[in-house]
């Protein structure tokens, strides 16, 4: 009989430590699934002012230069705005809605950034529907608004 209990209790207790393991295991890869749930839903964007050839651009990631931003319906688009250390000229970003009859409408709008500083804002179409109202979309510079502009493509 003494045997048999031993082997019981051995047996608990082996089952005690696997069940452990695996309830933190289980933890461990829900918070991974938590992170990768939020890269998901979220595109990022960067656009740095640039002095390119006496101009102010706004340069992407590929060193694009007013590149077409690709911003997906119904996740967050996080956009960085940078510019560039001792650039002591400002730059601000801001994303317009155009209407059909050409009124433009201010959707976003990022803090001045200059010498270093950045600023991030987030542009969160829900879908198109909630942006009927507007043919097109386009970002450009408060300070430089002729020569650091582009447009903007709303994906599904
Ligand atoms: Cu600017």
């Amino acid at each position: 009989m003494f045997v048999l209990d031993l082997i019981i209790a051995l047996t608990i207790v082996f089952i005690a430590f696997v069940n452990i393991d695996s309830i933190d295991f289980v933890k461990v890869y829900s918070q991974e699934q938590e992170l990768n749930q939020i890269q998901i839903n979220q595109t990022f964007i960067e656009l740095t002012g640039k002095l390119i050839d006496s101009t102010y651009r706004w340069v992407d990631s590929n060193n694009t230069i007013n590149s077409t931003l690709i911003v997906t319906s119904g996740v967050n688009n996080q956009i960085t705005v940078k510019s560039l250390k001792d650039d002591s000229q400002e730059h601000e970003l801001i994303i317009e809605g155009i209407t059909s009859s050409g009124d433009k409408e201010e959707l976003v709008i990022s803090d001045t950034v200059h010498d270093g500083s950045s600023s991030i804002v987030d542009f969160y179409p829900l879908d198109q529907q909630e942006y009927k109202n507007y043919v097109s979309f386009d970002y450009y510079c408060e300070y430089y608004p002729e020569t650091m502009k582009g447009n903007i493509k709303i994906t599904n």
